[in-house]
This record gives structure tokens, sequence and C-alpha cells, in this order.
């Protein structure tokens, strides 16, 4: 839900996150950041005081219990790389602080100089040394091989997990040693999800591989790929993915866009991709919400952050993604198929694929411009089914179309030129 405020979270995991079966809300990060409107304000933290433009300690408490209260686990983006840039200044919650000074917390020697001219930039990410002990577009490094950096961050993470956080998305993961990453986690009170960003790059020294053991990974390659099948390659090449190099699906975080690809290659819009990650077995996805002005690369969100949606759409300069039949539709079929074998896989032309997963969930896929008529064998139980893409209420009422399944397991259908279809056992159709 990014740049959505605490406030607007916690009734958004009310109204709509918890019956929809979302198992987890990732937000920003909490702590206090340097001031300013843009979004990237809240990647250069200034203290580990809970204020942040999204909303105070209270308020992110409320949203915790809010969303916990209904089922739904929260995720916080949490900053151990680095703190401001090369300003000085005072942060949104008035800390005083300049580029290697924040009082009270750190000082220059709790940084990496790494010595490197000019301004110890990261320039080659041939070395692996240089990329974890270098600064990141000129945020100040913190020393995470040094004893008090690490009991520090231990310290404002546990802060975090006293307010029942769940999980953590490590930013800036690929810019610590992982050995830094797993002796700070060593010091937590629980053991939270972890997700960690490391961008993978052709020819680069640190590589998701490297990051395995301490959670699962950002795997910005399912995304590429995913982008390149859908608008060129075709779809047909996207059966197997657990043999491409990428780490395992089972370590692997996936999604369509996050908050610095769709400022990059905007995809937002199309709504098959996110549809796609969550009927592949491959990985554990995350769909990115978002707002409509993200063409502007520095701009917050609108209505003041406070998110706000009605019925399948965004309200207010907000997107929605997560209420998008397309979208939500497929929670419930993630959550119904869990990890059932892909199976009953065709594809007759690049652009056309389909595959049931076990025998509790089918979809098919046409991302070609003309229709798909044919008969599958889904290998579901007889029955009328519930095109979930298409509409399903959070009471569990079928407004989309209906499918029947024959006894043999075969299924009828014309699948319209880039239209695509979900069933599973978890959502019969009208009149069953
Ligand atoms: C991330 N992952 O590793 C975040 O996903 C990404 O959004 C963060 O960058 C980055 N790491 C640091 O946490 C964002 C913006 C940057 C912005 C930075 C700090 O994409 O553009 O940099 O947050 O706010 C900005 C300026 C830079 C400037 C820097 C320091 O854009 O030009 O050098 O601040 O003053
Ligand atoms: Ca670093």
């Amino acid at each position: 839900m990014f740049q959505w405020s605490w406030d607007s979270v916690a009734a958004e995991c009310t109204s709509f996150l918890g019956a929809a079966g979302y198992g987890f809300v990732q937000v920003n990060s909490a702590q206090e950041h340097i001031q300013g409107t843009q979004w990237w304000t809240d990647y250069q933290p200034v203290s580990y005081t809970l204020t942040s433009k999204h909303g105070n300690r209270q308020q992110y408490q409320n949203m915790v219990d809010a969303c916990h209260a209904v089922g739904v686990k929260v995720i916080a983006d949490t900053i151990w790389n680095h703190m401001t840039g090369r300003d000085s200044g005072v942060g949104i919650a008035g800390s005083s602080f300049t580029h290697y000074n924040y009082p009270g917390i750190y000082q220059t020697q709790n940084f990496h100089h790494c010595g490197l001219e000019p301004g110890d930039a990261i320039v080659n990410y041939k070395s692996t040394k240089e990329v974890w002990t270098c600064q990141l577009v000129g945020l100040a490094d913190l020393a995470t091989d040094t004893e008090y950096v690490r009991q520090r961050l231990a310290t404002y993470t546990n802060d975090l997990i006293s307010l029942g956080v769940d999980g953590l998305r490590l930013d800036a993961a690929k810019h610590i040693d992982p050995v830094d990453i797993a002796n700070i986690l060593s010091r937590l009170k629980s053991k939270p999800y972890i997700t960690q960003e490391v961008v993978w790059g052709a020819g680069q020294a640190v590589t998701p591989a490297l990051y395995i053991k301490t959670g699962d990974v950002e795997e910005f390659r399912f995304s590429s790929a995913l982008r390149d099948a859908f608008l060129t390659g075709g779809i047909s090449s996207l059966q197997n993915l657990d043999s491409r190099g990428w780490v395992a699906g089972s370590n692997a975080n996936t999604f369509v866009s996050n908050h610095d690809t769709e400022r990059r290659v905007p995809l937002t819009r199309y709504s098959f991709f996110p549809f796609v990650a969550s009927s592949h077995p491959y990985g554990t996805p995350t769909i990115l919400s978002s707002y409509t002005t993200f063409y502007n690369k520095d701009a917050g969100g609108p209505n003041g952050g406070a998110g706000t949606c009605s019925g399948n759409v965004g309200t207010n300069g907000w997107f929605c993604q997560h209420r998008w039949p397309a979208v939500a539709g497929m929670v419930g079929f993630r959550n119904k198929v869990g990890n059932a074998v892909l199976t009953n896989w065709v594809s007759p032309s690049s652009q056309q694929i389909a595959f049931a997963r076990g025998s509790i969930g089918f979809v098919a896929i046409n991302n070609a411009d003309k229709a798909w008529s044919t008969t599958f064998s889904t290998g579901l139980p007889a029955g009328s089914y519930c095109n979930v893409i298409e509409g399903l209420s959070l009471a569990g009422v079928c407004s989309g179309t209906a499918f029947t399944i024959n006894s043999g397991g075969s299924l009828t259908v014309t699948v319209g030129p880039r239209q695509a279809i979900a069933i599973h056992t978890g959502a019969l159709g009208k009149g069953t």
C-alpha cells in the first residue's frame, strides 16, 4: 500500500483486505525521515522515532491492531543500510541532523567511509566490498559490520516488533553484507517474515542467491521475464520458472512492478500481470497498490496521503490495484490452490496458455488479439464455477460468468482476445 497513511491502511484492512483474504499488507517505513512531500523522503532516515509523513506511533499501533483483527499481518519497509543524503537539517519529527551526525544515535565513526572519490559513491558493481560499504546515491552508509550499529538497528526493529509487526522488507539489502543481516536478525525477539531487496544485474558481484539464507529475495528477473513474455516474446515461455537460474520459487518474492520499477517501466495498467503472478506456483507474490501520479517521479501519495477506494477502483488519485477484480479474485485462488502443482499445461500458440493447479484451480490466459475457443481438460470436479477475475463479492457471491465443468473434467469455453478466466473449487458459480 505504497504511500498510504496508517489511518487509511487500518480502514482498508477492515473494509477490504481481511475479507479478500490478503495474508499481509506491506507499508512504508515508519521512522522519522527528512522533510518534504516527495515519496522518497521516506528512504532518508533521521531518527528511529516512529513519526513519519504517514502517521505517528499511536496511529501505527492502531493500524497493526486493525489489520490483525481481520487476520492480515503487517510487513514494514525497514531501512538498515543508511541514513540521509548530503543535506543537513531537521527531520519530520523535529530531530536535527547532519550527514554523518544524528545526535544520540550515530556519529561519523558509525558509518562506512569507503574512501572512493568522488563522494564515496558506489560505481563498480563488480566489487562486493564497494557495493556493501560505499554509498548508494549519496546516502550515509551505516557500518553494519560493527557491534554498535547492529545493536542499534536491532533495537529499532524490536520496537516495530513490539507494536506487532510480522514481517520486514529490508530496503537496499543488496548493499548490506548478508553476514550483517544474519547478525541483526539473530538479535530480534521474533522471527518475522523477511523479504530482501536485491536487484539482480547482469555480471554483478552481489547476487540474489547470496541472500537466500536470511529470507525471501525480491526476484526482479521474474518481473522482467513476465513483461518480455506479455509484450513481445510470448507467454508460452512461462511454464517452468524454476530452471532459469533464478532463486528457487520457495525463496522468491515476486511482483509485477514495485515502486521503483513502476517509475521506470510503467505496467500498472496491465491487470494481466498480477494475475499471472498469483496463479503461477513460482514465488510468493506481492501486489503493488499505488497512485495515478506515478509518472511524476517525485510526487508523494495524493489526497494528503489518505488512501481511498470505492467499489473495485481507486478514488482521489489512488489506483487501488488490490481491489481490481483480476487481482483481488486471484487472492482467493492462490489461498485455495496453495502449493498444488502446475499441471494440464497447454499452449497452442505463443500467446495462449492454460494450466491447472492440482485438481483445485484452473486458468486460461489469451494474450493474443483473437478469441480462443476450445475444450480444456481441467482436471477439476464437475460443477458450476465462478470466473473469479470477473467478479466475486467479498460475501462470496459470484457476479462473473459461471462456467460448467462436466463429469470428465472438461470445459468448453471462449476466452476473448486479451482476456483470461480463472476458476477454483472455493468459488462456485451462480445457481449451485
Ligand atoms: C531502495 N532500495 O534499495 C528503494 O527501493 C529506493 O526507492 C530508494 O531510493 C533507495 N533504495 C534508497 O533507500 C529512493 C529514490 C532515490 C532517493 C532515495 C533517498 O529512488 O531517488 O534519492 O530514495 O531519498 C534522493 C535523490 C538523489 C540523492 C539522494 C540523497 O533522488 O539524487 O542523491 O536522495 O540525497
Ligand atoms: Ca552498505
